[in-house]
């Protein structure tokens, strides 16, 4: 029986996924990398520095890592800006529903997220007291596919991993859930997130009912 739902931010919960595509693109394309929206499905989940190793990668670069560290910073000040105009009804439709419906039936609810501007987000969403537990990227030393973030979660509501559901949109973060013992709804496509245990295109399509399906 489920006991806790995690869930991941960034394109689980609100659209953000796809600014974290908009500034890395504009990055690329200052450095003369030619970077596809296909291409960014391998950033999903993974953290700032390993999502530009695999842009230089891809354009065969190689920096130092002060160089590095300034790229980084410069995307991350575009994310930021855009986020900034997050209003709280960008949260996706039908999630905020969800996670009341999950509260209301006494199943835990944490958040987990690989962003250390998660916080800024869940404040524009004005959606931070809804959870039982926060984890974020500030708080880990691996990150997705690693599992410690999920297991974490799940240290901090006090359930074990396997009594744990893990909503995901990154190939990473599904890997991640997995090596953590959990069961894993990825949303998104089924051709990208296929070792998902289950596969929806939008978050509140497994509902509350699905969760206490699962045995
Ligand atoms: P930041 P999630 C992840 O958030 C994003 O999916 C990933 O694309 C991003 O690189 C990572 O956060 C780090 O974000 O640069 O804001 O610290 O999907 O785990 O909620
Ligand atoms: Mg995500």
């Amino acid at each position: 029986m489920i006991q806790a739902v995690i869930f991941d931010l960034d394109g689980v919960l609100v659209d953000t996924a796809h600014y974290h595509f908009l500034a890395w693109q504009r990055l690329a394309k200052e450095l003369g990398i030619h970077f596809t929206e296909q291409e960014n499905e391998q950033l999903k989940g993974v953290s700032r520095m390993r999502s530009l190793e695999i842009i230089l990668e891809m354009g065969n670069l190689q920096l130092s890592l002060d160089e590095m560290n300034k790229l980084a910073e410069k995307k991350n000040k575009w994310f930021v800006q855009y986020i900034n105009k997050i209003k709280p009804d960008e949260i996706f439709p039908g999630v905020k529903e969800l996670i009341q419906r999950i509260r209301e039936s006494k199943i835990k609810v944490a958040l987990a997220s690989s962003s250390k501007n998660a916080n800024t987000v869940l404040d524009l969403l004005h959606i931070k007291n809804i959870f039982d537990a926060l984890v974020d990227g500030t708080m880990i030393t691996h990150t997705k596919p690693d599992p410690e973030i999920f297991l974490l979660a799940a240290k901090k509501l006090n359930v074990l991993p396997s009594q744990c559901l893990v909503y995901e949109d990154a190939e990473a973060g599904v890997d991640a859930a997995l090596a953590a013992g959990m069961k894993c709804v990825g949303v998104g496509s089924p051709n990208t997130l296929r070792s998902a245990h289950f596969v929806v295109a939008a978050t509140p399509e497994f509902t509350l009912e699905k969760i206490k399906s699962i045995v």
